[in-house]
């Protein structure tokens, strides 16, 4: 049966917010669950991943997860380990404790980020799309936590039959705000479309898909995530004449425009935080 009643972890932050907007039209009950509490939702569990009873709790009897939850940018070391290596762990321990059969995971374009982007003038031919088993190459120890992630849910998948769908984001926002996000920009409706196609999916095993808009200027492939029955209706491009004349084309010599992770790859500056 088609699963009704989802845990969505990490519902208080930027894309939960929109997922909550969103998913419901779906027909899902959603559960959610936040280290941050949620204004107008007495229900929601305010908890953090650390907290494996209430992770328990929490997950008892719901028919799939959404795992959001986690430090969604680069940071020092022992904070992504303690949230989003350790929490991601605690995540599936209670979802194989509880027997959900599917965990998706908001996986991140930056698992891949060091990989070079095509060049040439948009569309990109489909040939020339990074495959979805490009080797991994994070950027960022945040982009580390996501490959980690990643065999996590093939482990449980493998060992323990939780199926899971890692869906590697690009950027979900209401708009695109770079003129690299008119290449990896996924639309909250496409998120919704995507998410609810990873739900309702049949026997996916362990799935990885890049999560994105069907961009004009798109730089990955999409078809594991079309083959789950994802079928993108929005395109970047309606944004691409006001962010080109803002910020330029992306120059090929620039290192934070050469990679899929973008800015990411030079995010030095930011230690020592
Ligand atoms: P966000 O930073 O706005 O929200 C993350 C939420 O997780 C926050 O509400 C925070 O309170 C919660 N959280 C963090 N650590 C926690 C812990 N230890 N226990 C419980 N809750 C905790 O991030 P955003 O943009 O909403 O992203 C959601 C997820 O999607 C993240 O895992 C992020 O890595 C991933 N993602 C998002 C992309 C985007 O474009 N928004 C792109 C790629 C991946
Ligand atoms: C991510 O993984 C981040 O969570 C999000 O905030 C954006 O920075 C996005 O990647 C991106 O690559 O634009």
């Amino acid at each position: 049966p088609a699963p009704r009643i989802v845990l969505l972890t990490g519902a208080a932050g930027g894309l939960g917010t929109l997922m909550r907007g969103l998913l419901p039209a779906y027909g899902y009950e959603l559960r959610l669950f936040d280290a941050t509490p949620i204004e107008g939702e007495p229900e929601a569990v305010t908890a953090d991943l650390a907290d494996k009873e209430a992770l328990r709790e929490a997950v008892r009897g719901v028919d799939a997860i959404i795992h959001l939850a986690g430090i969604s940018l680069e940071a020092p070391f022992e904070k992504i380990l303690r949230a989003n290596i350790e929490g991601t762990y605690n995540l599936y321990e209670a979802a194989r404790e509880e027997g959900v059969r599917r965990v998706v995971f908001a996986s991140s374009n930056h698992a891949v980020g060091f990989t070079p982007r095509p060049r040439g003038e948009a569309p990109i031919a489909p040939s020339a799309l990074i495959p979805i088993d490009t080797p991994r190459r994070p950027d960022t120890y945040y982009g580390l936590s996501k490959c980690f992630g990643e065999d996590l849910a093939q482990l449980y998948w493998d060992r323990h039959g939780v199926e899971s769908v890692s869906v590697r984001i690009g950027s979900c926002f209401m708009e695109p705000t770079s003129v690299r996000m008119l290449s990896v920009w996924m639309s909250p409706g496409d998120g919704a479309r995507l998410f609810h196609a990873a739900l309702t999916a049949e026997e996916v095993g362990h799935a990885v898909v890049y999560g994105s808009s069907a961009n004009t200027r798109l730089w990955w492939d999409l078809s594991t995530a079309r083959a789950l029955g994802y079928d993108p209706q929005d395109d970047s491009e309606q944004y691409a004449e006001k962010l080109v004349a803002e910020q330029g084309e992306l120059d090929p010599d620039n290192p934070d425009h050469a990679y899929l992770g973008g800015h990411f790859v030079t995010d030095p500056p930011l230690w020592p935080y």
